[in-house]
């Protein structure tokens, strides 16, 4: 059975992935690693863990040590618009913690899986059914991060054999873990206002389209291709990977179908507007499709009713 290390397991993704792969490799396989440590709750009871800060290379060579670990998932990240503030931890996060997690693999023998993002792309990209392969001159210091890790993660495999694989991830909408400093977060703020029955202020302008994907397919998508047939792969850093594409409208009168005095306003935030201006409105994801089989199960619709169902729970909202 594999031994994996998730680094960011505290984490938008994190929190849930990591239950994902327990669930499927078994809770003593699976070892749940955060800079901030001890970990509490539901993570930290439910298999092993360590402190694993992933901008410090040896932290990560003595977990993979420790555990005999050997498949990496390394979800350390800062977010779109809080990179913007402070570029320097922008990419000592989003460079160096790729860069130390890449020489841990090829030094021990592990494979990696690291999140890239539409944030990979720019305004000089093709909007529409962005292409697999297509022009990436993001104008952000994190798109500049997630293009540098795929260029490095598609390096290490070509140069010394590291089984490096990666999607594209468009925003996420979860209901665990809050994400926090993304350009997409109003996606999943706007349903914690709605079960609250607070009035939404949205951050993106009316007409702003961005692809994005409920949770579960997100977890189902990061196993599913390191589980895939490597013979199949022509790609690997990084597959574009899209569920749905709206603008705040659209899920603003989705949510109203079922709370329907939910309210809205438009207070548009200018960074976080013009990176969603830089972004794709709608990805390709053919060869995603096509090479391992990639297929999400959540739409607008599915997603809304579910998000709904399970904030009301947490919030007590009934
Ligand atoms: C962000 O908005 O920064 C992230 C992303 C799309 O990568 N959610």
């Amino acid at each position: 059975m594999k031994k994996i290390l998730v680094i960011g397991a505290c984490g938008q993704i994190g929190s849930e992935l990591t239950p994902a792969l327990r669930n499927v490799y078994g809770t003593d396989n699976v070892v749940a690693a955060d800079c901030v440590y001890p970990l509490k709750g539901e993570l930290a009871e439910s298999g092993p863990s360590c402190k694993v800060d992933a901008t410090n290379a040896q932290d990560i060579a003595d977990a993979v040590k420790k555990y005999n670990i050997d498949a990496i998932y390394n979800l350390a990240a800062i977010l779109s618009a809080k990179a913007e503030a402070n570029p320097m931890l922008g990419w000592n996060v989003g460079v160096g913690a790729v860069l130390n997690c890449l020489e841990v693999s090829r030094e021990m023998g592990c494979s990696l899986f690291t999140p890239s993002s539409i944030g990979a792309f720019g305004p000089d990209t093709p909007h529409d059914m962005t292409p697999q392969d297509t022009i990436q001159r993001p104008k952000t210091i994190y798109g500049v991060t997630k293009v540098t890790g795929e260029l490095l993660s598609d390096y290490y495999f070509k140069r010394f054999g590291v089984d490096t694989r990666s999607v594209r991830f468009p925003g996420l909408i979860s209901n665990v873990t809050l994400p926090g400093g993304g350009t997409t977060d109003y996606a999943v703020e706007i349903f914690y206002a709605a079960v609250k029955g607070e009035k939404f202020v949205c951050p993106i302008a009316k007409g702003t389209y961005m692809d994005m994907m409920y949770m579960p397919d997100a977890l189902k998508a990061a196993i599913d291709l390191m589980e895939a047939d490597p013979a199949k792969l022509i790609h690997r850093n990084s597959f574009n990977i899209t569920a749905m594409s709206f603008e705040p409208e659209m899920i603003y009168n989705e949510i109203k179908k079922y709370i329907p005095d939910f309210q809205m306003e438009y207070k548009y935030d200018e960074l976080r507007q013009n990176i969603a201006d830089s972004w794709p409105n709608q990805m390709d994801d053919h060869c995603a499709r096509e090479e391992w089989g990639f297929n999400p199960k959540y739409d607008l619709t599915s997603m809304t009713i579910d998000m709904i169902e399970v904030l009301k729970k947490k919030l007590n909202r009934q």
